[in-house]
């Protein structure tokens, strides 16, 4: 399946001139990672080759521009032949959805899903999609691709596609670690991957205000003792005198509760924006699956790791946080 999937997929690539890349909203480190490793060796190629993003790169990942220029585009281009979607099945979080739209109703571009998470819609509305759960991120879904197209890993994609491999396994520590994800890494790092550069600018980036926040997070803190559940939240006051880059730090929020022992699930909530509230589930325990919550409240992600949103705004009136 792998082996017919890549072909596949380079067939698209080769045969297509003008390539779009596009990840999901508040891009993390797999979705960016994949995005740029992806982007540098079809330059390789000889391809033109344009990133979508409503963001710009976040602080914590610029290091991976350091010594390239990659800019992001939310501008359609009517030259587009081909269209890949990167790290997410789910079309309601796609990046930038109204360019999206437009590739898809368009015949003349071919449109490829890579991806990791559960098989969503999206793979039905793509040419050829090639989602597969045993991948511990995206980038290390590119890193097969490029490796089968035989295209040259130089340190630049070699930095990029390990940051989506340590980010998404948090350092090689969450349940998705497989040997092929130390094998990758290995290969990556022969190549010349940055690690120490990746772990020094995702995990040891702590600003004063980030860490404020994470103590509101810690001071809130909640367990519902019946179902054993923590839970907390930020609202979004908690931002509003913040920079953008704090309030794309909030999965890195319900993965440091999840450091919590024993303990069914997280439930961690922010009003991410004014009326939208993200939640995050994350879980520990080998009997929950989390992603069966997410995908019945309309979101997606892993059996450890999943999240939704809802339209709303997060009120706590002095014991019962409420989204209403
Ligand atoms: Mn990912």
């Amino acid at each position: 399946m792998t082996k017919n999937k890549a072909q596949i997929v380079d067939n698209i690539i080769r045969k297509s001139k003008n390539i779009a890349l596009m990840g999901h909203r508040d891009g993390d480190g797999d979705c960016y990672g994949a995005m740029i490793g992806l982007y540098l060796s079809l330059i390789k190629l000889g391809k033109n080759v344009q990133i979508y993003s409503e963001n710009d790169l976040p602080d914590s990942l610029q290091f991976l521009r350091e010594n390239n220029q990659i800019i992001f585009t939310n501008k359609y281009q009517e030259e587009i032949d081909c269209f890949v979607i990167l790290d997410t099945s789910d079309k309601n979080i796609i990046s930038v959805p109204s360019v999206a739209d437009k590739y898809f109703s368009d015949k003349r571009v071919t449109s490829i899903l890579l991806d990791h998470h559960e098989r969503g819609e999206l793979a039905a509305n793509v040419d050829c999609a090639w989602v597969e759960q045993k991948y511990c991120s995206t980038a290390e879904l590119v890193f097969d691709l490029i490796k089968g197209m035989e295209i040259d890993i130089d340190s630049e994609i070699a930095t990029a596609l390990l940051t989506g491999i340590d980010t998404d396994t948090s350092s090689f520590q969450t349940q998705n670690t497989t040997s092929e994800a130390f094998a990758s890494a290995s290969y990556l790092i022969d190549k010349g991957a940055r690690l120490y550069d990746i772990v020094q600018n995702t995990y040891f980036n702590n600003t004063v205000d980030s860490l404020k926040i994470r103590a509101l997070v810690i001071d809130r803190l909640v367990v519902n003792r019946k179902y054993n559940v923590a839970m907390s939240y930020l609202l979004n006051e908690d931002f509003r005198n913040l920079c953008s880059e704090e309030a794309s730090r909030m999965i890195g929020q319900a993965n440091f509760l999840n450091t919590l022992k024993s303990k069914k699930m997280i439930i961690f909530m922010s009003e991410i924006e004014s009326g939208v509230v993200r939640v995050s589930l994350r879980t520990r325990d080998h009997k929950v699956d989390v992603s069966k919550f997410a995908k019945a409240l309309g979101g997606g992600g892993h059996v450890k790791a999943a999240g939704f949103l809802i339209k709303g705004h997060l009120i706590f009136d002095g014991s019962v946080i409420k989204i209403v």
